[in-house]
């Protein structure tokens, strides 16, 4: 069965890139990639989503109220701005998560659209049945919305040339591949993307 496709941009924003609070080794190293997939994607009318970590001032996220994370992305400050040179396409929609304080907001499956509608719902009432995945960080928000995704009956193709990792372990960002293809996802990247979309 012919899939209807939709391109997720996981959490391409400052604050995880190189200078930001919470910096991706080589996090806007995927901003170049992510430009290539908007512009063919956008190009056979795929929609888009961009999710963005939108955490309040206080959050049990943060190091201060009990989690394991300096504070980062928080609502309306200028470190939780996408990265200016990721070129998202007119009509792209902005799936905000993580914005209640004792929630981590790690998968853009629980975010929600600017008037509140969860991102799965409008998935499905857009009838789109498969993501392509790319953006930060592959061990925690990309991993967690592709295994969301997938348990919601999703398929997943991970874009592994627009991905990068937190790597708090070395091999992290390898062991979260792994565990996204265990549970159904696939992989690829660019090459084989513009030849078979
Ligand atoms: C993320 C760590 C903490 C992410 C968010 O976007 O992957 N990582 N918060």
């Amino acid at each position: 069965m012919q899939r209807r496709a939709a391109l997720l941009v996981v959490d391409v924003q400052l604050d995880f890139c190189p200078g930001g609070a919470l910096p991706v080794p080589d996090g806007d190293q995927v901003v170049p990639v992510l430009n290539l997939y908007l512009e063919l994607f956008n190009m056979r009318s795929v929609p888009v989503f961009a999710s963005r970590d939108w955490h309040p001032q206080q959050s049990k996220h943060f190091k201060a109220q009990g989690g394991i994370w300096p504070p980062h992305c928080v609502q309306g400050a200028p470190g939780a701005d996408f990265h200016p040179g990721l070129r998202l396409p007119e009509g792209t929609i902005v799936i905000s998560k993580g914005m209640s304080s004792w929630d981590n907001g790690y998968s853009a499956m629980q975010g929600t659209t600017e008037n509140g509608t969860p991102f799965a719902m409008l998935l499905r009432r857009m009838e789109l049945d498969r993501l392509y995945v790319g953006g930060l960080a592959t061990d925690y928000c990309v991993k967690e919305s592709v295994l969301e995704a997938l348990k919601e009956g999703f398929a997943v193709t991970v874009l592994t040339d627009a991905i990068r990792g937190v790597e708090m372990k070395p091999g992290d960002s390898d062991r979260a591949l792994q565990e996204m293809m265990a549970a159904g996802a696939d992989q690829a990247t660019f090459p084989t993307v513009r030849s078979t979309l």
